[in-house]
């Protein structure tokens, strides 16, 4: 069987300012999103499974709901399971929802629950504060399944590293002991998808900010027959980081249609450099500059960023 993994899709995400009306950065969830339901339909995956942080928000705006169940149902449509768990960000949307009337085959997880998608089982549950007990509840009902059981959840583990800098998150969960037959965690929340022994982050599907220019974006597909797992890379819109000195600032030209963050390094800047720069880097939608207050050097963080490993694990 073969199962798409999908995490922090983050729809409605605004980032710069509006051009005509619309921000870039929603119209780019979508696509890569649409990119990851493509793979899924040529590899004819039995299930997609989302891991939390659907929207942004609590609250997304009727058209953004709208275009995000169009494209859930374009899956449910094709005969996929579609299984969700809530993440952080966005936990009130998923109480009442009419889709799971129309499509058997649409599952939310608001609790630690189990669904068996053909000899494969999915045990998952919505992202919590008291993660220890709950992940240990996860592995119970997992070891009640006779078959391969998947876990999914939207967690820190302890370990997971993100950003130029490569920040380590010391106080997440400890990497749990698994049954044999549970072989893998698949987790969203870390928008950097990375491997920690068995647990895989899928990263988020698109990028919502600067730091995340340093990796690419994607999915994992996991083949039970293989027993592999893969991250698979989504194209994304164009961003990026520069960083430069305050002389240059004044004179930069941004790419059109990038995403760009202007890191202005190595001079504390006054109130009439920030005026002036402003005035000139004010004019571009999808600029954004820092530093914006005064007497703050920037170092430079971005000329050594860390490597990116994607997910090749050829037999779990
Ligand atoms: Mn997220």
């Amino acid at each position: 069987m073969k199962f798409v993994a999908v995490g922090d899709t983050h729809f409605g995400h605004r980032l710069g300012r509006p051009i005509d009306g619309r921000y870039p950065s929603e119209e780019a969830k979508f696509l890569a999103f649409q990119h990851a339901i493509s793979h899924a339909e040529k590899i004819g995956a039995d299930a997609v499974l989302h891991c939390g942080d659907v929207f942004d928000t609590p609250n997304p705006s009727p058209p953004i709901k709208k275009k995000a169940i169009s494209l859930f149902e374009r899956i449910l449509e094709r005969g996929m399971d579609l299984i969700v768990i809530p993440g952080n960000h966005d936990r009130s949307f998923y109480e009442n929802n009419l889709l799971q009337f129309y499509y058997p085959n649409f599952h939310i997880l608001n609790a630690v629950g189990r669904i068996d998608v053909g000899d494969v089982a999915i045990v998952g549950f919505p992202y919590t504060k008291q993660p220890e007990t709950t992940l240990a509840r996860a592995i119970r009902v997992a070891e009640e399944s006779r078959k391969t059981t998947f876990i999914i959840c939207h967690q820190i583990f302890r370990g997971a590293t993100v950003g130029p800098q490569r920040f380590v998150f010391k106080d997440g969960l400890p990497l749990p002991k698994l049954p044999p037959h549970v072989p893998f965690i698949i987790s969203g929340h870390i928008h950097r998808s990375q491997q920690l022994h068995h647990v895989l982050y899928t990263g988020s599907i698109e990028r919502t900010g600067f730091p995340e220019t340093i990796e690419p974006k994607g999915c994992l597909v996991i083949d039970t027959d293989r027993g592999s797992v893969k991250f698979k890379e989504v194209p994304t819109y164009p961003m990026k980081v520069v960083e430069t000195d305050f002389e240059s600032a004044l004179s930069f030209e941004p790419d059109f249609g990038t995403y760009t963050l202007l890191r202005i390094v190595g001079k504390s800047l006054s109130d009439q450099d920030l005026t002036l720069l402003h005035h000139h880097l004010r004019q571009f939608p999808l600029l954004m500059y820092s530093p914006k207050t005064t007497g703050l050097p920037l170092e430079p963080l971005y000329a050594n960023p860390p490597p990116f490993h994607p997910i090749m694990w050829e037999a779990y």
